[in-house]
């Protein structure tokens, strides 16, 4: 544990000044000082600063140790900036291009921002829950040996009091206690307001116990040294201002001393007449404000006292727009200053017209030494870290045998094999699922590999010796991290694991699985883990209504369009066991490289005929997308086009059709995600004179111009009906689009149209369709 510094709380003080009048003047400077060629309101939050600065301050000149990763709420991105500014490792250029074309971002974003940011923030609630998964994977980093133990930091996320309102945070909370967690601090920025208003006070009166009841100490920081001495010699004035409601103190904040005055006059009469003739209005406005987030000396005291590892929750009681005009205005979340009001702030911190860049420009000579000597001792200063890839080696995977397979059994036995071999592979692989292990078949990885937990926790069924096909215990050693039913859980754990590299140094291989239908429920999780960067391969099990008895509710339909529009993730669909040895492979490969990504395979419990290969010559096709599994013959007049599960059908398709259509061909589709990728890349070039065409075009040219198209795919028909645009070709697509019902196969195929019947009347009717 770092030794506690002594604070210098003059200079911190200082420094919170500065740093929320550099915020707003960035933020001003975009909107009122930068050209606008477009006329658009350029945004920015100054209100959201201003209430933050002291708590930013404090954090990160005095608190913050170099191992802690903060998670940022988003609103404070200038500060942030304006701190790294100050410490040299953000440039003039970058502030003072916010919100422009490649400068610094609106929010703060780990891929696109110079400053080294430890976490995106931007969806609320999503920045604060992955700091609680990323502190399980240090302790998992820890157990396995992958990290010193005092290497270990502590990760913070600095909370929007209306941020609490995401259950994203509940959710993870929850899952956090399951886990025991640790060096994890949750501080609120409690200004009462939200976007719309001032927030609602009765539940507030709960969050200490929700997060006391699992297991968090919570600090609340309500009143200032100033303002609590007060408080303390009028205890009348104390109960009044403990009930005020928040709509009614940020009013009266906005309104300043003398509404104060009358306020308290009309409340309290009497009883606070000797308080208010302490206090002129400008002192009685100064000191009714000084809440505990805006106290120098009571956030350092708060946060020095938290130095063990138990998760803690600070409640920070602050202004929203602290310091600034509008500080207290209901309507303030987007206020901007004018120009007078800017120049004014300028001018009342002794700053000259011109020098408002100057890092540390109206810091009087005295206090500068020590501003500087505060700066200087700074444990965060720290420049962009690389990141780290490429260590791993990759084993060839081989497919499992097996005349007939299914692609999820298919996933369980590569996983077994990969456990047995050993490895650095398989020692770097963490297996996570939200109480669907055992269903997705990572059974036996799991009997292999173990379950990880810090405490370690007995196989209760295993000790009494009664028959299980699972084994259930869990060690410090395990590589498997049982979540609850939280998808959102999943993605943000998938998150925190697939950013190992990057905030930990050492890459793990994070492999999440779930039912398909669930990816939609966690959505937004999994997009913010792959606009982080993280690395991951996301098994998706099973899926669309080859599920057959477990009917609509389970039967996924729309993930291959979700997948399509998805940037960082990449979608495979096998049919057959060995498409899927070599996705595998791919997605480890692209876990472990610079321009990589995360993979989605999309697999299903439909046990189908294995495809004799004459050669290895498919491979590459299918890696970028697709594969003719019957070459078509040359200028063929149509083709089918399948994918996934419903091979089968394609397949005896084409034996039925083919005699009647010479030069047929079927066209097996493993990735719609990389085709279209490809497609759109090679049109977006084309104007630079460079006509390279994209697979798809070579696959699909193949065909004769006006050839017909049936596509075929369990899923959504969109996601392979673009097809035809590619040459201009004619499609019928097949696919599902209504939600399914129970039954067996047969049934349901010919009911949703995906049977040897609906691809032959597809392509009569094609054919028999002029062109
Ligand atoms: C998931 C999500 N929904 C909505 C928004 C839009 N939004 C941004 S900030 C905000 C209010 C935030 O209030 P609070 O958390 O109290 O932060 P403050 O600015 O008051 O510090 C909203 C609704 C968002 N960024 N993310
Ligand atoms: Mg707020």
């Amino acid at each position: 544990m770092l030794k506690t510094l002594v604070p210098d709380l003059d200079a911190l003080n200082i420094l919170d000044e500065r740093l929320r009048f550099l915020s707003a003047w960035t933020i001003h400077h975009a909107n009122h000082v930068r050209d606008s060629s477009d006329g658009l309101k350029v945004g920015g939050h100054q209100a959201s600063c201003a209430s933050m600065s002291a708590l930013m301050t404090a954090l990160y000149f005095h608190a913050l140790g170099p191992n802690d990763r903060v998670a940022v709420k988003p609103h404070g991105g200038p500060l942030l900036h304006a701190i790294h500014y100050l410490l040299g490792s953000q440039s003039i250029e970058q502030l003072q291009n916010f919100r422009g074309f490649g400068g610094m971002q609106s929010y703060p974003s780990r891929t696109k921002d110079a400053i080294p940011v430890d976490f995106s923030t931007g969806s609320v609630g999503l920045g604060v829950a992955i700091t609680a998964f990323a502190s399980l994977v240090q302790d998992y980093l820890t157990a396995h040996g992958k990290m010193a133990d005092d290497e270990r930091g502590r990760f913070v996320a600095l909370i929007g009091d209306a941020e609490l309102d995401e259950g994203n945070i509940y959710e993870a909370l929850i899952e956090s206690y399951k886990h025991d967690i640790r060096n994890c601090w949750w501080i609120v920025d409690y200004n009462r307001q939200s976007l719309d208003a001032t927030s609602a006070d009765r539940m507030f009166e709960r969050f200490d116990e929700i997060f006391a009841s699992c297991g968090w100490r919570t600090v609340e920081l309500r009143y200032g040294k100033r303002l609590g001495a007060a408080l303390a010699t009028y205890p009348a004035l104390k109960s009044w201002l403990d009930e005020l409601p928040n709509a009614d103190f940020a009013a009266l904040s906005f309104q300043g001393g003398a509404a104060w005055r009358a306020r308290i006059t009309a409340d309290l009469g009497k009883t606070g007449a000797a308080f208010l003739e302490a206090h002129d209005d400008d002192a009685l406005g100064s000191l009714m404000t000084d809440l505990g987030g805006h106290c120098m000396a009571s956030l350092v005291e708060a946060f020095d006292a938290a130095k063990d590892d138990v998760p803690t929750l600070f409640i920070a009681w602050t202004v929203k727009g602290f310091g600034l005009p509008f500080a207290g205005h209901k309507d303030n979340h987007s206020g901007l200053m004018n120009p007078t009001q800017a120049h004014a702030m300028r001018d009342s911190m002794g700053i000259s017209p011109g020098d408002e860049w100057q890092p540390l420009a109206g810091v009087g000579a005295n206090a500068l030494p020590a501003v500087q000597a505060l700066l200087d001792r700074s444990r965060i200063q720290r420049a962009k870290r690389d990141r780290s890839f490429g260590k791993i080696a990759i084993p060839a995977i081989a497919a499992p045998s097996g005349a007939e397979q299914a692609t999820q059994a298919a996933f369980g036995k590569i996983m077994l094999d990969l456990s047995r071999a050993g490895g650095d592979l398989a020692d770097r692989i963490v297996t996570t699922s939200p109480d669907v292990t055992v269903s997705t078949n990572l059974g036996a990885w799991v009997n292999q590999r173990g379950l990880f937990k810090r405490r370690e926790m007995k196989d209760v069924f295993a000790g009494a010796k009664i028959a299980s096909a699972q084994k259930w215990s869990a060690t410090t050693q395990g590589q498997h991290i049982e979540l609850g039913i939280a998808e959102s859980n999943l993605f943000l754990m998938l998150g925190a694991l697939g950013l190992s590299g990057d905030l930990f140094d050492e890459r793990l291989i994070p492999i999440g699985t779930l039912y398909d239908p669930f990816i939609a429920r966690g959505l937004d999780s999994l997009n913010y883990a792959c606009y982080q960067d993280a690395r991951f391969l996301l098994v998706a099990t099973p899926s669309g209504i080859t599920l057959g008895p477990e009917g609509g509710a389970h039967q996924s339909i729309n993930p291959p369009l979700i997948a399509l529009g998805q940037p960082g993730l990449r979608h495979y669909e096998p049919a057959f066991a060995d498409e899927l040895a070599i996705m595998m492979e791919e997605a480890f490969r692209l876990i472990d490289t610079p321009d990589g990504e995360s993979t989605y395979l999309r697999l299903s419990t439909r046990s189908i005929a294995q495809p004799q290969r004459a050669d290895d010559r498919w491979k590459a096709a299918a890696l970028a997308g697709g594969y003719w599994l019957r070459e078509p013959g040359p200028g063929a007049e149509a083709a089918i086009v399948a994918m996934g599960a419903v091979m089968p059908e394609a397949l005896a398709a084409f034996d039925e059709l083919s005699a009647d259509l010479p030069g047929l061909g079927l066209l097996a589709i493993t990735s719609p995600d990389l085709l279209h990728r490809g497609w759109s890349a090679a049109q977006a070039v084309r104007w630079q004179g460079k006509r390279t065409p994209s697979h798809v075009e070579n696959l699909l040219a193949r065909l004769a111009p006006g050839a017909g198209l049936v596509t075929l795919c369990d899923a959504a028909p969109a996601s392979l009906s673009w097809l035809g645009g590619v040459l201009g070709q004619r499609v019928a697509p097949l696919g599902v689009d209504c939600f399914g019902q129970t039954g067996n196969l047969a049934d349901l195929y010919a009911a949703y149209r995906l049977d040897g019947d609906a691809i032959t009347k597809s392509i009569a009717e094609l054919l028999l369709t002029p062109f």
